[in-house]
């Protein structure tokens, strides 16, 4: 194995991994159908990258504003017109890729992509990420001098550390004079941001030309003469990185595209627990203010209440991928009870104090304090729930200060008087639904 082979075998093997726990993902029917298609694409563009890697592939894209000449560019790398230009702005409305059999290893392919200016500030963010995340080696085309939107979209494409040439396109618009004092402004622009050496010139689809024969007996003709492209220059530098860096620089991008994922699949994975873990709390909830509200005997309200936050627990430990088992569950209900009672005591009191009211009076009474003690049972329930993942997502550990510090610390994040309104009204339409 040669020392230039090691950075594409380990970016392959990261890749893999992204790959192989992207699939887990996808296969878990516990991940909701939104976040399963966002991994889907994640996972897509990883095959992508592996098959790429395998290949040795290059992919080369432009990148630059309407109209200057993107697609023509591309046709004139190629020697074909395989992608549609147009006068008309916008001509090309999504991406599209050519294999560019003139570079002899094989294996280049040319990217074409749709103008920039179309859209705003944040969607351009976006896709200079998007692009530069999947492709090698990017051909930023201008046909002027620069702009500072280009500059703005420049300084992003920049950032990802990707090779970029800057081609200044549409050369015989200008005198041979004009042109370079052009390229001395647009050099300057750029200094600290793109080499000298990848700024090049070319004209892609040079506008034909006016030839006037003169006849011997004087007459002057019009004829109009085709102009031959030339991309010479572009050619060269793109060949002479081809030839320095070639295989490398898909194991570079790949390698960098890996580690991005891996950090982007995390921030997703601790988000989707967060919001199915929310939605198994209050799950669990309703269940409990709805059997305390219906449910006429207090010993029974408050057996009720143990097995049911027991029964969250467990539920939320497999989310997190720790699994306890019922026991465990239910003495972690009762450290938890034991804290939040000691902190909370007024909120503890009404359970009661309205369990006995319960139990003492009859009719109309008993509707009116089930509701309010169906809220109250929902308010624990809910503690605990916010309590055990705290817990969990600590790796099933209390942390330094012990369970005291963790349930004072959600009794202070948690605003009390929102949570009693939402566990009436979610008490009420789930009663309701019985009906
Ligand atoms: N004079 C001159 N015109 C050019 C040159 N290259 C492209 N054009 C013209 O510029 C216009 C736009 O070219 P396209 O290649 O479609 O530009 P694009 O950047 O792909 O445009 P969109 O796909 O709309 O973003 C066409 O009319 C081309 O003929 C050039 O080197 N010189
Ligand atoms: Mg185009």
């Amino acid at each position: 194995m040669t020392d230039e082979q090691k950075p594409s075998e380990s970016s392959a093997s990261h890749l893999q991994l992204a790959r192989e726990s992207l699939r887990d993902l996808l296969a878990d029917p516990r991940v909701p159908v939104k976040i399963r298609e966002a991994l889907a694409d994640d996972y897509s563009q990883v095959q992508g990258l592996l098959d790429k890697l395998e290949h040795g592939h290059v992919h080369i894209a432009v990148f630059g504003r309407v109209s200057v000449g993107k697609s023509s560019v591309l046709n004139a790398l190629l020697g074909e017109p395989m992608f549609s230009t147009s006068p008309v702005h916008g001509e090309t409305k999504k991406s599209a890729m050519q294999s560019w059999e003139e570079y002899d290893t094989g294996g280049v392919f040319l990217i074409d992509t749709p103008g920039i200016n179309e859209i705003g500030g944040e969607a351009r963010e976006q896709l200079a990420k998007d692009v530069a995340s999947r492709v090698d080696l990017i051909l930023f085309v201008i046909d002027g001098d620069i702009t500072d939107t280009e500059l703005g979209a420049l300084r992003l494409l920049t950032q990802q550390q990707r090779p970029l040439l800057v081609v200044l396109n549409k050369s015989d618009q200008y005198s041979g004079d004009d042109l370079s004092a052009l390229m001395t402004v647009i050099a300057t622009r750029l200094e600290g941001l793109v080499e000298r050496r990848n700024l090049v010139t070319v004209c892609a689809d040079p506008a034909a030309q006016t030839v006037v024969h003169v006849s011997e007996d004087g007459t002057e003709t019009e004829s109009r003469r085709a102009v031959t492209p030339d991309v010479t220059e572009l050619k060269t530098r793109l060949w002479e990185i081809l030839e320095a860096e070639g295989q490398t620089l898909s194991a570079l991008n790949a390698g960098l595209f890996a580690s991005d994922l891996s950090d982007a699949v995390a921030t997703k994975i601790v988000a989707l627990r967060k919001e199915l873990g929310d939605r198994v709390i209050r799950t669990y909830c309703v269940s409990k203010g709805v059997a305390v509200a219906i449910n006429p005997v207090p010993v029974a309200d408050l057996f009720a209440a143990a097995f049911i936050d027991g029964a969250m627990i467990w539920h939320l430990s497999r989310l997190y991928d720790l699994p306890v088992t019922r026991a465990e569950a239910g003495s972690l209900v009762k450290v938890i009870v034991t804290q939040a009672a000691a902190l909370m005591g007024t909120v503890w009191a009404v359970h009661l104090v309205s369990s006995a009211l319960k139990l003492g009076s009859g009719g109309v009474s008993v509707l009116a304090t089930a509701g309010t003690q169906g809220a109250v049972a929902y308010y624990s329930t809910f503690v605990v729930g916010k309590v055990a993942e705290k817990y969990l997502m600590q790796g099933k550990s209390w942390g330094e200060g012990g369970p005291k510090r963790v349930v004072r610390e959600i009794l202070d994040s948690l605003d009390r008087n929102s949570i009693l309104e939402q566990a009436k009204s979610d008490i009420r339409r789930k009663l309701k639904s019985f009906k």
